[in-house]
């Protein structure tokens, strides 16, 4: 395939959409401009290839397809069974897992899908095995009633927030917190790493329905198959969630007890992270959950997003190619070097360093909060999101945390090297922003000054750094 076919085919694309609404036609190459011109290191982001992002512009989104492929409400779904049922063999084949669904539009999604799965499955109630879809007319009152009472009130255990865990883990704001009673395990104060014999204990003293792993600010390995051990010493049901680490494990740097799919029931990811697919959401289970995911849509989800299982179709097809294991290595090499250029500089890192994706970095060594760091390093063109770290007295908005994350980079191509050059971009930004204070003098949790020439020269010197790594470079917009 020649590169002027990318470059035809988006170029294409914005003049179609240009003569119909031009501002949107300059709203996405102007996301191409921002997305060349930064430093990218929000560690949940990344670039899909341009054949995944080909996939998604196309007639699939005119399709219904509510239900699962050779089984659907609507007619005339051929060509999406063919796009499903490929996505949904891919990912078998790259992740060994006994079962795929490839229809949840996002990693929440995943996650209800799962939940719903765990409590269809477990929850012994006879009017649940009558609600199942085909026979909810011959539901009495008294059988609702006794639904209700029976799903609500079941326990999750899962990995604190502000350990790293995730909000749809069962934390309040999100409708997971309000569906399961609660609990957490968090990180060792000292070693900021999960200690397992404290989840053993939680997990003895309240024995929840569902142990959940996973992580999205965790810079450690996770041993599955302890979890798992876990799981079964109080018959709870294991349940990861790797949408972070997907492409770890996809790569095969995450093995053995890190690899989640062969220890736990029923492994849930997004898409579009270290996989480097379209944003999406995926499910992957023993099979005895196999039935219950396959009724995700409509159980939970809206209908398929057929476009979308395209474009996984292309991404996995994608990762299962020998190239994708050395990116995967990549990743974890330019994360540690990332690390490593930090602590030498004299940064404090949440657990010391990383060995996966991500570094968290603890910004209130250098007298910020998260908020005034996330801003004073965009100012630098350097892109990563405020995070909480554990025991955070700064809470959820401010935080003081930053989290930086290295798939992005190295899809571009970028080395250790130039993350040891990133490492000295982001301490000298972080050493020279000054928090700030409210008019009444009290500190700021927001306000920072940060000496403009100085931004300037660190967005140059960040544009410098990628400029031998051009983004999408066979296209060309102008
Ligand atoms: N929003 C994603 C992240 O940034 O980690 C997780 O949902």
């Amino acid at each position: 395939m020649s590169r002027n076919a990318e470059s035809t085919a988006f170029r294409s694309a914005l003049e179609v959409i240009r003569a119909v609404e031009p501002r949107v036609a300059d709203a996405i190459g102007a996301e191409l401009t921002d997305q060349r011109e930064s430093l990218k290191l929000i560690a949940s982001e990344n670039y899909a290839s341009p054949a995944t992002l080909l996939a998604m512009g196309n007639w699939f989104s005119d399709k219904y397809a509510e239900g699962t492929v050779g089984r659907r409400f609507y007619a005339g779904c051929q060509n999406v069974d063919t796009v499903e049922a490929l996505a949904a063999e891919h990912a078998r084949e790259l992740f060994g897992a006994a079962h795929a669904y490839v229809q949840p539009h996002s990693g929440i999604d995943a996650n209800l899908v799962a939940f719903w799965a765990v409590l269809a499955d477990r929850v012994e109630s006879p009017a649940l095995k009558k609600a199942q879809v085909r026979q909810v007319n011959d539901l009495t009152e008294a059988d609702w009633f006794a639904l209700r009472r029976e799903l609500g009130n079941q326990r999750m255990l899962g990995m604190s927030l502000d350990a790293g865990g995730h909000l749809t883990h069962g934390f309040r704001p999100n409708i997971s917190g309000k569906m399961f009673d609660q609990r957490s395990y968090g990180t060792d104060p000292t070693t900021g790493l999960i200690d397992y014999d404290r989840v053993a204990e939680a997990a003895r003293e309240f024995k929840p329905l569902i142990l959940v792993g996973g992580y999205s600010a965790y810079p450690r390995k996770v041993n599955f198959r302890i979890l798992r051990e876990i799981a079964d010493s109080v018959g709870a049901t294991f349940m990861v969630d790797m949408a972070h680490f997907a492409g770890l494990v996809a790569g095969k740097v995450f093995t053995g007890d890190f690899d989640p799919v062969p220890h736990a029931h029923i492994v849930t990811t997004t898409t579009h992270k270290s996989l480097r697919g379209p944003r999406g959401g995926m499910v992957l289970c023993q099979p005895e959950l196999a039935d219950q995911v396959d009724r995700g849509c409509p159980m939970v989800l809206g209908g398929p997003l057929p476009h979308v299982m395209a474009a996984k179709a292309v991404a996995l097809a994608e990762a299962r190619r020998p190239d994708f294991a050395d990116y995967a290595q990549r990743i974890v090499d330019n994360a540690q070097a990332l690390a490593d250029g930090l602590l030498r500089r004299g940064a404090t890192l949440v657990t010391g360093g990383t060995d996966n994706h991500l570094v968290l970095i603890d910004v209130s060594g250098y007298g910020l909060t998260g908020r005034q760091a996330e801003q004073a390093l965009l100012d630098s063109g350097i892109v990563t999101n405020r995070n909480s770290v554990p025991q955070d007295p700064n809470g959820a908005w401010y935080t003081s945390g930053i989290r930086i994350g290295t798939p992005a980079l190295t899809t571009r191509g970028l080395g250790t090297a130039e993350m040891d050059q990133t490492a000295e971009l982001i301490h000298t930004v972080l050493t020279q922003t000054t928090a700030g204070a409210n008019a009444d003098g009290t500190p700021s949790k927001a306000k920072y000054t940060l000496d403009a020439d100085l931004a300037d020269k660190i967005s140059r010197q960040a544009a410098d750094l990628l400029a031998p790594h051009p983004l999408y470079p066979a296209v060309d917009l102008a």
